[in-house]
């Protein structure tokens, strides 16, 4: 049977919980298949608590449970218990029964590898014990743990530890979704840190016995997400010891359960032999992140699910910020744009549209999403530009003096910076409420010595934002001169009115505008100003994000007249990053990033904006022309490109040699539309770092002589997952478009193809779905192959499944054949009869009405 009629939650029903929590005592016996749970949990009630309490719960084998020691017998459900309870404080106790072993949604107290692990955010809680589960409810947490395992950790500090037996004590109240325990044979790579105020923390980093190895690097990361912390928020870590566990059964990146961060192993694990550059920088910035939240999110936490971005929209734009200063702000600025324009903006302007802050929800877990997180972390972005760095920084050290401890709202966040700024936030706040991204035009003027450039907002209703008024927008724009010398430096115009005007006086000639500069605002703009101008900027641009801007505005001007046309490469564009490429005095990170072209659904979405039916297979072809182009035209710079990034000192996973890996290795792939494989097999054979074995193997795929290569990178790494899952989801991300679902079809029937774990489902079926042209061919099969595993996957882990789904967000953009095609498939979904709450929402959602 379906789950009960899908519910749906509205921000506005919020009511407080009837009671306080003032202690939660938990003894954990541990059993792969029964697990029994002792609960002791001191509850106060408030005036109006009514003589009745609810407690969420699901999958509980209930034992026991008595109140002030009489047993009491509630009335049980689905979700949880109703109890008849004391109008005076009482202590609730209750035994349940649970089954970690067969917990396939990793969600609640599960099994990876032999080993016990939990993840609770956003409503896991619910699975281990009755509990309000709810971030509101914050209580102090003593736990005890009872098993035959070396390890056994949960949040806090230790308090006492012997064979089999553990007490854990966390002094700070927390909401359930914080809770975690760990238990089984792991090994730990110690560490230590000395806060500002003289503390030493214990750190450590639990892997599987073999994963050693590969420990220092997340150690060291997380040493200076502590530093950083204290540098530039003033936080310092508040327990003795703050733990990490590696885990290999995750359905997202990592979780900040309070002092026991639960990684995904492919979110903390590396070695230069086995991770990417890529990876390493992941790795960096998550550890960041969850260490972060220990202030944003633990010690402050959501009053509500629907505050989720109060945590995250600010945890996002902190690790933003750290990894800025530990790389390139300029290149982490671009990669940041490139990933909201790929994965928030189709979700903004597509069916799953919602608010920063949504206001309803049937499944919470589908809700962390590009938007709450990324867009979240612009909105916070746009903030400090508004007041400025110094206020930003005030307005934090109100919110952390005013609120430590408490359960929030985005009211209390903006009344924080309307405080400390004197400014009225009022209208700022539509960034929360207001779905979609929105567009502005921006056109310019020059008379009588004036200078003028004028935005519009185009305010478009849609169904979750009917009736859009004008946001607050912080356009950072600065004047060059004809002869590329900037004229006046960026200033912050703030866009308020629909239409809006701002004059420039005094200037000798007509200036060159660079707007948005920084993308200082998740918009689209849309320039009527001329293609000279981009290539003007392209040029002379001080601005680094704003001169790539330039270049990928050309880039995509051109692939649209190829694609519509089967016009020339825009030789301005090749003859622009021609001089880019050729100025050795910026960075090769940089320089490799200008190379790149918009991705072919960002081209889809710029067809369908221009109201046209995005053909994937012209999009395919265009962008394989303009690569060619590419290569043809720097030709002559490319061996010497290649060769003068090569690397000679050891390894190291830094933003300067990382971006010559990057460089070089973007020059090999358009070498690699040149020549023939000797230079691709020699980097892949000479490869003491994955980085460069990988960059090997995509160019030989692609030239289709990487036959050999695949099979011995598969002998070399057969035993290490995380590779393994490079392994296979490069072959489908190389395939042409008409062997994409064939290639990934083949690669389901490997006997590693284990399915029921997350980063093995996705390396091939998000590899597929990521593939444009592949999954949008023509014959259906990408469709297909995805619906049939979705299909298999729900019944065990519907929040991956879930997730997944997005895949077919945009499908109302592509023709008559293929809606029709993916419509099929999303129907077969819909139509069982056991789906998940999470797939139901997430399908309905994009099917509509
Ligand atoms: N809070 C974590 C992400 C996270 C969210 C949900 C999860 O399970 C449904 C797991 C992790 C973060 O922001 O890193
Ligand atoms: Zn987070």
């Amino acid at each position: 049977m379906r789950d009960a009629a899908p519910q749906t939650i509205y921000l506005s029903d919020y009511k407080p919980f009837g009671f306080e929590v003032t202690s939660v005592s938990l003894t954990f016996d541990l059993d792969p298949t029964a697990t029994r749970v002792k609960s002791r949990i001191a509850f106060v009630p408030k005036p109006d608590a009514g003589g009745r309490m609810f407690l969420h719960g699901e999958k509980l084998k209930l034992i026991s449970a008595q109140i002030d020691g009489a047993p009491v017998t509630p009335d049980l459900s689905d979700e949880g218990l109703t109890c008849a309870v004391p109008d005076a404080p009482f202590i609730w106790e209750a035994e349940v029964e649970i089954d970690p072993q067969n917990n396939l949604a990793l969600e609640g107290l599960y099994m990876s590898n032999g080993m016990y692990c939990t993840q609770c955010e956003a409503e896991g809680f619910r699975k281990i014990t009755y509990y309000p589960d709810r971030p509101d409810v914050m209580s102090i947490f003593t736990v005890t743990i009872n098993g035959p395992h070396p390890v056994l950790l949960s949040n806090g500090n230790p308090v006492s530890a012997a064979d089999g037996h553990a007490e854990w004590h966390d002094p700070w109240p927390k909401p359930a979704y914080l809770f975690a325990l760990v238990a089984g044979e792991l090994v730990a790579h110690p560490g230590s840190f000395t806060t500002k105020s003289g503390r030493t923390v214990d750190l450590n980093l639990y892997v599987r016995p073999g994963d050693e190895g590969k420990c220092a690097f997340g150690m060291q990361a997380l040493k200076d997400s502590m530093k950083w912390d204290e540098d530039v928020y003033g936080r310092e870590y508040d327990l003795d010891i703050f733990n990490i566990v590696a885990v290999d059964d995750f359905n997202m990146g990592a979780m900040e359960n309070k002092g026991l961060n639960i990684f995904n192993s492919a979110a903390v694990l590396a070695s230069p032999e086995t991770s990417t550059d890529t990876n390493f920088e992941r790795i960096e910035a998550i550890i960041a992140h969850e260490y972060f939240h220990n202030w944003t999110g633990n010690r402050i936490t959501c009053r509500d699910w629907f505050q989720l971005c109060l945590k995250e929209g600010l945890t996002v734009f902190r690790d933003s910020q750290f990894t800025s200063d530990m790389r390139s702000a300029a290149v982490k600025r671009i990669s940041d744009v490139i990933e909201l324009r790929g994965r928030q903006f189709p979700e903004d302007q597509g069916p799953l549209s919602h608010p920063v802050r949504p206001e309803s929800f049937q499944e919470i877990n589908n809700f962390y999403t590009a938007t709450v997180y990324d867009k979240g972390a612009e909105v916070i972005g746009m903030l400090r530009r508004l007041v400025g760095a110094d206020a930003y920084a005030n307005a934090l050290d109100l919110y952390f003096d005013r609120h430590d401890g408490q359960a929030c709202t985005i009211e209390d966040w903006l009344k924080v910076f309307e405080d400390a700024t004197g400014r009225d936030l009022t209208q700022f706040k539509r960034w929360y409420s207001q779905a979609g991204t929105p567009r502005v035009t921006v056109k310019d003027a020059w008379y009588a010595g004036n200078y003028i450039l004028s935005f519009t907002q185009n305010l478009k209703p849609s169904a979750t934002t009917p009736d859009p008024q004008p946001q607050v927008i912080p356009i950072v724009t600065g004047l060059l001169s004809p002869s590329g010398k900037e004229s006046v430096p960026s200033q912050v115009l703030e866009l308020t009115e629909a239409t809006q005007s701002f004059t420039f006086e005094g200037l000798p000639e007509r200036p060159v505008p660079s707007v948005l500069r920084g993308f200082s605002a998740p918009v689209v703009l849309e320039s009527e100003l001329s293609e000279d101008h981009a290539a003007f900027l392209l040029a002379h641009d001080t601005d680094p994000f704003n001169r790539w801007e330039a270049g990928r505005g050309l880039a995509r001007a051109s692939l649209l007249a190829m694609i519509r046309g089967g016009t020339d490469p825009d030789p301005k564009y090749l003859d622009g990053i021609r001089a880019v490429l050729g100025d050795a005095g910026l960075d090769p990170a940089y320089r490799a990033l200008m190379l790149s072209l918009p991705s072919q659904s960002d081209l889809a979405t710029a067809l369908h904006d221009a109201g046209e039916t995005p053909d994937p297979a012209a999009i395919w072809a265009a962008s394989e022309a303009m690569r060619e182009a590419q290569a043809q035209h720097l030709a002559d710079l490319l061996p010497g490109l290649y060769a003068d990034h090569q690397i000679t000192e050891s390894f190291a996973p830094d933003a300067s040699q990382s971006g010559r890996r990057s460089l070089a290795n973007a020059t090999l792939s358009l070498l690699g539309r040149l020549e023939s494989p000797e230079r691709a097999q020699a980097q892949f054979d000479a490869a003491d770092n994955m980085t460069q074995q990988l960059a090997g193997l995509a160019v030989l795929l692609r030239q289709k002589a990487g036959k050999s290569a695949l099979q011995s990178f598969e002998t070399q790494w057969k035993e290490d997952r995380l590779v393994m899952d490079k392994w296979f989801g490069l072959q489908v991300m190389q395939a042409e478009p008409d062997a994409v679902a064939s290639t990934a079809a083949t690669l389901t029937g490997h006997a590693d193809f284990n399915w029921k774990n997350p980063n093995r489902f996705r390396a091939v079926l998000g590899a597929l779905a990521t593939h444009h042209a592949g999954f949008h061919h023509a014959s259906g099969a990408g469709y297909r192959l995805l619906a049939d595993w979705l299909i298999k996957l729900d019944p065990l882990n519907p929040q991956t499944t879930a997730r997944m789904c997005s895949a077919f967000q945009t499908w109302k953009r592509y023709d008559a054949d293929r809606q029709a095609l993916i419509s099929t498939e999303l129907d077969r979904i819909l139509a069982l009869p056991d789906l998940s709450r999470d797939t139901t929402e997430m399908l309905t959602r994009i099917r509509g009405s």
